[in-house]
Formats: structure tokens, C-alpha cells, sequence
């Protein structure tokens, strides 16, 4: 049995920290365009993909920082978007900076929402594995401060019955991560919407940062294949405000496989025909989780914060 789901990654190439979001939207827009033509029923955008990628930045003054956030969802600069799904019948993937006002109390997550193809918000993500520093670092040409600017996610990783199928997101970092997806997997997700924005230097090891593109497909590929689930994974790519960021958004296969992938580093639609019913393979076979796993003979798991090894 085939259960087919046409999918895109719009992948998008530099936002510079003066366009509007009226101009990123209108590329979002030509893209989403681009994406229904080829038959795509879905199309994933990236990661604060409204915006230049702000954590590079120190930012002290708290309304040059609220700039980059959005308050409301659709708000005014947004609504085209939403208003063009609808218009297309094609669901979207959006990630962006999410400002939650409680009393005087501000809250900010870096988040991601899944819209339906009559343009209504069906879930939100917000990220749970934020990576860098809270403290810029000295010696750095740019910072990567998203402990700083946001909130650790609090909505867990969800998974729900949309476009014909159990969908999931999650978030750039998180994909680095193997319990974003088996979380997602233990609950049969059958396709993961993720959106990036990865700098080439971000270890601050040249040799290590020579390795940014393998290890960012090594870690959503084997997301894939030991979960038995399609991942869509977008990028923010190119030379944004100076900082060198990976491109390579890929589709990739419960099998594993890359089945699509970007050749440039700026605006780029890729699309692939996903059939979901293809997980179902690996699930009934070497990652059948209920006759394979083994969680009671996996020893004492330390959950707690920094726990560390005992001292040899
Ligand atoms: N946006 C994001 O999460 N980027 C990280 C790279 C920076 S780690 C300091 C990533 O894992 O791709």
C-alpha cells in the first residue's frame, strides 16, 4: 500500500538584518508558489526564517531585541502568507521568534507552527535543545546566544494527524539530538518538519567545522532510518550579515536516504513524492519497537541536569 504525500523545502538564502518582514514574506510567498506548482501539498520554510539569524548579536536594548520577535500570529506583515496557503490549498512549516507577553512578565521562545491548507495554525513547537551561550564569548567574530534570548521549549514534542499522515517538528539543534526523534518515534511519527540555521564556524574547530555539512545530513539521516520516518530539513543558507551558514536542505527517507537535496545556498525549492507508508517497513521489521527495544535492560538513566560519570 503507497500513501503518497508530495512535500518542498523552500530553502532560503540570506535575510539581512534591515529587509522587512514584507520582503521575506514575498520571497516565502514566490516560494510557496514555486512549491504548489510542483505538485507540493506541504512546503517547510527554516528556522526564524522572518529574520536575519539575530543570536549572532549581542543585543542589550530590549526594543532592538522585541524587533526581531513576533507578538502575534498571523500578524500584519504575516497574514499574506496564511491568506496565500489558503489560497493555494498547501499546508506550511514556519519557523520564527515567538514573544509571549504574561502581565509585565515577557516570555520568548524560538518556535515553529504547522498551517493547514485553509491557512489555520493546526500546532506550534516551541525548540527544546537551544544551543550556545547565555554570555557572549570572548575572541568571537559572532556569538551564538540563543540561551540568552529564549526560553527552553515547553511544549514537548508533539505529534499529530495532518496531511494524510502523524507529523512532527522540531527545530534545528534538536536534530542533532536522538531523543527529538525517538520521542517522535516512540509515538509513530511518520513525518518531521525541521527548519535550520547552521553556521560553518560555529565550534570555533577548524577541523571540526570542516565537518558541518556531514555532520548536519549524519544527523538528520540517522534520525530517519533508526525511527522509520521521512524529515523534511530546511535551511537558512548562505553569507547572512557575514556569517557563512550551511545550506544543504535535504529530504530525506525512512530507508535513510537523501531522496532531495538543494545544489545552491539561496532561495531554492526542492520537493520529493514521500510515501508514508514506507516507515511502516522498518517499523514492522528491524525497528519494531515493541518487539525490539529493551528499556528494562537499559541500566540507570541519569536524567538529571549536568549529571556527570563518577571519577574513574
Ligand atoms: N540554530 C541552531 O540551532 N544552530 C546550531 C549551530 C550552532 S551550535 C552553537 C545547530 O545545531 O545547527
Amino acid at each position: 500500500m503507497s500513501r503518497y504525500l508530495d512535500v518542498a523545502a523552500a530553502q532560503m538564502g540570506p535575510v539581512a538584518r534591515d529587509e522587512p518582514r514584507s520582503s521575506a514574506v514575498r520571497r516565502m510567498i514566490t516560494l510557496m508558489r514555486e512549491a504548489r506548482a510542483r505538485g507540493a501539498d506541504l512546503v517547510v520554510y527554516p528556522e526564524l526564517a522572518l529574520t536575519t539569524f539575530f543570536p549572532r548579536w549581542v543585543i542589550d536594548d530590549e526594543s532592538e531585541l522585541d524587533a526581531f520577535f513576533e507578538t502575534e500570529m498571523p500578524g500584519r506583515e504575516t497574514a499574506p502568507l496564511f491568506e496565500e496557503s489558503a489560497r493555494l490549498g498547501i499546508s506550511f512549516y514556519l519557523g520564527y521568534a515567538e514573544l509571549v507577553r504574561e502581565g509585565s512578565e515577557k516570555r520568548r521562545f524560538n518556535t515553529s507552527i504547522f498551517v493547514d491548507g485553509t491557512g489555520t495554525i493546526a500546532a506550534k513547537y516551541r525548540k527544546v535543545h537551544l544551543p550556545g551561550h547565555d554570555e557572549p564569548q570572548a575572541g568571537r567574530t559572532f556569538q551564538h546566544l540563543e540561551k540568552r534570548y529564549f526560553r527552553t521549549g515547553d511544549l514537548g514534542f508533539p505529534v499529530w494527524h495532518a496531511c494524510g499522515g502523524l507529523m512532527g517538528m522540531c527545530l534545528c539543534n534538536d536534530r542533532r539530538w536522538p531523543e527529538t526523534y525517538r520521542v517522535m518515534g516512540l509515538q509513530g511519527v511518520e513525518l518531521i518538519m525541521l527548519g535550520y540555521n547552521t553556521p560553518v564556524h560555529h565550534t570555533g574547530y577548524e577541523a571540526v567545522d570542516a565537518l558541518a555539512g556531514f555532520h548536519n545530513h549524519l544527523s538528520v539521516q540517522a534520525g530517519a532510518y533508526q525511527n522509520a520516518t521521512w524529515v523534511v530539513a530546511t535551511a537558512k543558507g548562505g553569507t547572512e550579515e557575514g556569517s557563512e551558514m550551511i545550506a544543504q536542505s535535504a529530504i530525506v527517507a525512512p530507508s535513510g536516504e537523501i531522496v532531495a537535496m538543494a545544489s545552491t545556498r539561496g532561495d531554492e525549492v526542492i520537493t520529493a513524492r514521500c510515501d508514508l507508508d514506507l516507515g511502516r517497513f522498518y517499523r514492522e521489521t528491524i525497528f519494531d519497537f515493541e518487539r525490539h527495544r529493551e528499556p528494562s535492560a537499559y541500566g540507570l538513566i541519569v536524567e538529571r541536569k549536568g549529571a556527570r560519570p563518577p571519577d574513574a
